[in-house]
C-alpha cells in the first residue's frame, strides 16, 4: 500500500452555529478518510478563536494566530459574529485579517438547485440554476481604507470616508481567474458587475479591465451589468447565468441572494483561495453566525459540507468531493431537510445521513 497523505487543517469554528457546521464536516471528512483504505488521513488542530475568544482576551485570535495558520494545509472556518462585539470588529478582527493576510483574493462560491429542496424560483418554474459568484476577496469596498471624524470636525458633524480601492491588477487576477474557471464548464459565459455608471473611477477601471482580459478568451461569451440589473437577473433570469464576478461587496451580497434563490443560505458553500499556494486557502459556508438558532441542532450543515468538498477538491481528491457532493443530494432528494429548507430534521440527522449516503 502506498504511504498515507495527511492534510493538515485548522478548524476555526469561531461563533455560534460555526461550532455546529464545523463539527460537521470534521465528521463527514473523518469518515472519508477512515474508509480510503489508509490513502488519505487529516490531521486537524481546532482554534478557540472569535467573539468569546475577545471577550476574554480583547482580541478575536492570537497575536501570532497568523503565523500558526500559516503551516496548516488548509483553514477550515465556521462563521464569525456575535451581539457582544460589533460586527466589525469581529469581521475585521478574524475573518478578514486571515482572508487579506494569506492574500486568499479568489472567493469562489457556487450556488445551485438541490433535489427535493423547493426554491422560491423552482415555485416559479424557472430552468435550474447553477452559477458561480467569483467574488475579488482582498480589495475593492473592503480595502479597509477611510476614516472618521476627519478635520477635527466635533459631535454631530462627525464625516467619515470609505474608500473602496480598485487596482489593475487585483481587476485582472480576479478576471482571468473567472474566466479560466467558466472555460471548464458547459456554459462559457462570464458576467462581470459593477455600478460603473454612478461609481466612476474604481469601476470604470474594473470595466476597461474586463473588457481587456476578455479579448483574450474569444471563445467565452461576456456581459457587463450593473448591480441592481444583475438583482433583477438573478431572479428573473437566472438560466442566463454561468459565471459571475464582481468586487468584493458587490459579489457578497449577490451570493446570498443567490443562495436564498436556491432554497437557503445555509446551502451554500465557499473557497477563499490563495491561487499561487503561497498561504493556506479558507474553506467555510457563505451564511453567518446566525444567533437565533445557534446551539440548538438546527443548523443547516451541508453549506459547510459542501465547502469541505471544495477544499477536497483543492487537496486534488477531485473523487472524493464529487462523492461528498453525490452524498448531499442523495440526503436532500431523501427530505432529510432541516427546517431552513423545510425539514424538520437536526444538524445531526443531515450529517448521519450524508455519511451513510456516501456509501463506504
Ligand atoms: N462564514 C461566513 C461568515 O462568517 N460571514 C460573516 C460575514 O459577515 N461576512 C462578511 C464577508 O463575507 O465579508
Amino acid at each position: 500500500m502506498s504511504a498515507t497523505s495527511t492534510f493538515t487543517i485548522a478548524a476555526v469554528p469561531a461563533d455560534g452555529v460555526g461550532a455546529e457546521v464545523v463539527a460537521a464536516g470534521r465528521a463527514v471528512l473523518d469518515a472519508l478518510a477512515e474508509n480510503s483504505g489508509g490513502a488519505f488521513a487529516f490531521d486537524w488542530t481546532e482554534f478557540p478563536w472569535g467573539c468569546g475568544y475577545y471577550e476574554r482576551t480583547g482580541r478575536m485570535m492570537d497575536e501570532d494566530g497568523l503565523e500558526v495558520l500559516r503551516d496548516f494545509d488548509a483553514i477550515y472556518f465556521g462563521a464569525v459574529g456575535w451581539p457582544s462585539v460589533p460586527d466589525h470588529v469581529s469581521l475585521w478582527g478574524l475573518r478578514l485579517r486571515i482572508c487579506q493576510n494569506f492574500d486568499q483574493w479568489a472567493n469562489v462560491r457556487p450556488v445551485h438547485f438541490h433535489p427535493g429542496i423547493t426554491s422560491p424560483l423552482r415555485k416559479a418554474d424557472h430552468t435550474p440554476l447553477d452559477w458561480v459568484v467569483v467574488r475579488e476577496n482582498s480589495e475593492g469596498e473592503y480595502a479597509g481604507l477611510g476614516g472618521r471624524n476627519l478635520a477635527g470636525r466635533g459631535p454631530g458633524n462627525e464625516v467619515a470616508l470609505q474608500t473602496a480601492l480598485f487596482t489593475e491588477k487585483g481587476c485582472e487576477r480576479i478576471m482571468r481567474f473567472a474566466f479560466d474557471l467558466a472555460r471548464g464548464r458547459d456554459r462559457k459565459k462570464v458576467s462581470s458587475v459593477t455600478k460603473s455608471n454612478a461609481q466612476q473611477y474604481g469601476m470604470v477601471l474594473w470595466d476597461e479591465t474586463f473588457a481587456r482580459v476578455a479579448r483574450d478568451y474569444p471563445d467565452v461569451e461576456t456581459e457587463s451589468v450593473l448591480v441592481d440589473a444583475m438583482s433583477a437577473k438573478f431572479v428573473l433570469k437566472p438560466e442566463d447565468l454561468s459565471v459571475v464576478v464582481a468586487s468584493n461587496l458587490n459579489a457578497d451580497i449577490l451570493s446570498d441572494l443567490g443562495s436564498a434563490l436556491a432554497g437557503s443560505l445555509g446551502l451554500a458553500a465557499s473557497a477563499n483561495l490563495n491561487p499561487e499556494r503561497r498561504f493556506p486557502s479558507m474553506f467555510e459556508p457563505v451564511h453567518g453566525s446566525a444567533p437565533d438558532i445557534a446551539g440548538q441542532g438546527l443548523a443547516n450543515p451541508i453549506g459547510a459540507i459542501g465547502s469541505a468538498a471544495l477544499m477536497l477538491d483543492h487537496f486534488g481528491l477531485s473523487t472524493e468531493a464529487a462523492r461528498v457532493r453525490a452524498a448531499i443530494e442523495a440526503t436532500t432528494a431523501a427530505g432529510i431537510l432541516t427546517p431552513d429548507v423545510g425539514g424538520t430534521a437536526k444538524t445531526g440527522d443531515v450529517v448521519a445521513a450524508v455519511i451513510d449516503n456516501l456509501g463506504n
